[in-house]
């Protein structure tokens, strides 16, 4: 099965470039930089059409979507451990991812590009206020649901951690008191231990901070 991630450094495609590695597969990873506007060249848009990182190609047919790879990636290879094991708790894994990308996410863009939510300069620095207080009100429910846990789901690292890396740094770099917030932190400081999420950082050129 031939398989390529385009994704950018930092963005919320870490988490399949993370799961891709946790795998220990054969893979290639396409550098899209959204901060240089590359998902908008016609090349990437012939690629996913949304003009969006991660795109994952499988022997040439392109999954896009976050919660779509993520469970590709996890639940079809059932034998390397990064997916839950139980109906229930692959159901939980869904639910949470689904969250994360229909509002957690959304919540962030409104902070960091809140001009694809409001029309002209007046309101810019309303809708990202408000993003701020939903991200952040986010972030505390991520650690609420995280009490008691040592992993998000199935008492194991899957894909729905490193999915929740993503969130943490993000909020991290962006002035979040993520550090207080005990249960996220301990989540994210053992993802961060595991070599594979090392190692995809150090290709991807980024830091926590
Ligand atoms: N719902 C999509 C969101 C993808 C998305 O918005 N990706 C961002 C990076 S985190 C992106 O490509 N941004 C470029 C842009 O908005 O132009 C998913 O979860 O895969």
């Amino acid at each position: 099965m031939k398989l390529t991630l385009y994704y950018s450094p930092g963005a919320c495609s870490l988490a399949p470039h993370i799961v891709l590695e946790e795998l220990g597969i054969p893979y290639e990873a396409v550098r899209i930089s959204t901060a240089q506007g590359q998902q908008r060249s016609p090349e990437y848009l012939k690629i996913n059409p949304r003009g969006r990182v991660p795109a994952l190609a499988v022997d040439g047919k392109v999954l896009v979507e976050n919660v779509a790879i993520l469970s590709f990636l996890g639940g079809g290879f059932p034998q390397k451990g990064l997916w839950p094991k139980t109906t229930w708790d692959q159901a939980q894994a869904l639910s949470m991812m689904a969250w994360l990308a229909d509002t957690v996410h959304p919540a962030y863009a409104h902070l960091f590009r809140p001009e694809r939510y409001v029309q002209g300069e007046a309101h810019l620095e309303a809708v990202k206020e408000g993003g701020r207080k939903a991200f952040g009100a986010c972030l505390a429910e991520i650690d609420r649901l995280l009490a008691g846990r040592k992993w998000a789901v199935g008492g194991h690292f899957t894909v729905l951690d490193a999915y929740l890396l993503v969130f943490y740094r993000w909020g991290n770099r962006n002035g979040f008191p993520v550090k207080d917030l005990a249960n996220y932190t301990a989540l994210v400081d053992r993802v961060l231990a595991r070599p594979a999420v090392k190692k995809t950082m150090a290709d991807e050129g980024i830091t926590m901070a």
